[in-house]
């Protein structure tokens, strides 16, 4: 890339202030901007976004590629004007190791009976509840990617039993792998606690519904069924899992996405007491962090070397 040719930085919902001393840092022989000069600027060589206004890069004559500030893409398959230039995603040990720390808290938290304790406290209320040892239970992940298969060694290594599910067909050493639509209720059948680490693309949208739910595995040790969501919350169909929370279908759930954010304040599930509910923190994305390894896959396309986040278009994740 040469100093005249400039990256474009397009959020909603984000602040890019943050972003922009960071790329302005590390990258200081070309310009990063806030606005184009113009819908057909051709010095713009690279978009970064995170959920762009749609149509706002269709014209732009010298793109070479649009970088996601997450590991998710759904953002950019938003844009219906979306140019013909390769998508590339975050692909991160920093942003890895954070959802980690999420999943592993949250199992940790369902394990050791968290939530039950929590309301037990609220009533002073001291009772010993069944504790089962990790070895006894099994974690599923839906999903066994980037994300997932950390997650699921980690947990691994802490002694859970972990079952995974993906689109293709996986071997993977201490993983009992299912795949496609065929090998869903397998994966249900065995997993205790369902940790989803999916993308949400055409054919996952929705999928936690009340029909997933009733196929989950029961009775577990923990008394039923736990959902952990941290994919994204298109996923999920929220009125179905307050009905299975409410009807005991579903033990307890840890939602880190929902289908519109910011969660609208009168929904049901910010007082529900069997679900823990965070505000889409599983993996944040650092800018401190993420920045370089942009530039970094930015100059790896530049030279024809291997992208680490190049993203199949076609399945849309
Ligand atoms: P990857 O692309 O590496 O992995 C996706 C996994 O999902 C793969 O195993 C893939 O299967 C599987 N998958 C995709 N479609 C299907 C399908 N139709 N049926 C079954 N399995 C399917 O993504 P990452 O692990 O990096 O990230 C996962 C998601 O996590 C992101 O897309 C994003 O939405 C979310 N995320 C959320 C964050 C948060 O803060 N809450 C932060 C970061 C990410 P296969 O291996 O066969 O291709
Ligand atoms: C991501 C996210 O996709 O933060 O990285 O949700």
């Amino acid at each position: 890339m040469t100093a005249h040719e400039r990256i474009l930085l397009a959020t909603t919902g984000w602040n890019p202030g943050a972003w922009l001393q960071v790329f302005r840092r590390e990258c200081p022989d070309r310009q990063t901007v806030t606005e184009p000069d113009g819908p057909a600027d051709p010095s713009i060589r690279y978009a970064v976004v995170w959920k762009h206004a749609p149509g706002s890069l269709a014209r732009l004559p010298n793109l070479r590629a649009i970088f996601s500030l997450g590991a998710g893409v759904d953002h950019v398959y938003l844009d219906p004007a979306l140019p013909d230039v390769p998508v590339i995603r975050i692909v991160s040990a920093d942003l890895t190791m954070r959802m980690t720390e999420y999943v592993v808290w949250q199992v940790l938290d369902h394990a050791r009976q968290g939530p039950a304790y929590r309301a037990q406290q609220q009533q002073r209320k001291w009772r010993e509840l069944p504790q089962p040892a990790a070895a006894s239970l099994t974690v599923g992940i839906m999903g066994l990617g980037v994300l997932g298969t950390d997650a699921a060694g980690k947990l691994g290594n802490i002694g859970f039993r972990i079952a995974g599910w993906s689109r293709n067909e996986k071997r993977i050493a201490g993983i009992a792998c299912h795949h496609g639509a065929a090998g869903l209720d397998a994966f249900l059948g065995e997993s205790d606690i369902v940790v989803v680490l999916l993308p949400l693309t055409v054919e996952t949208r929705g999928i936690i519904d009340a029909s997933l739910v009733a196929r989950m595995k029961r009775p577990t040790p923990l008394g039923g069924p736990v959902l952990i969501n941290a994919g994204r919350g298109g996923l999920q169909v929220e009125s179905d899992i307050l009905t299975a929370l409410d009807d005991g279908t579903l033990m307890a759930a840890s939602l880190d996405v929902f289908e519109n954010e910011p969660l609208a304040a009168e929904s049901r599930l910010w007082t529900h007491p069997r679900v823990t509910l965070t505000p889409h923190i599983a993996a944040t994305s650092d800018p401190a962090r993420l920045v370089p390894e942009l530039l970094r896959e930015m100059e790896n396309l530049e030279r024809g070397r291997p992208v680490k986040g190049l993203v199949n278009g076609r399945a849309g994740y």
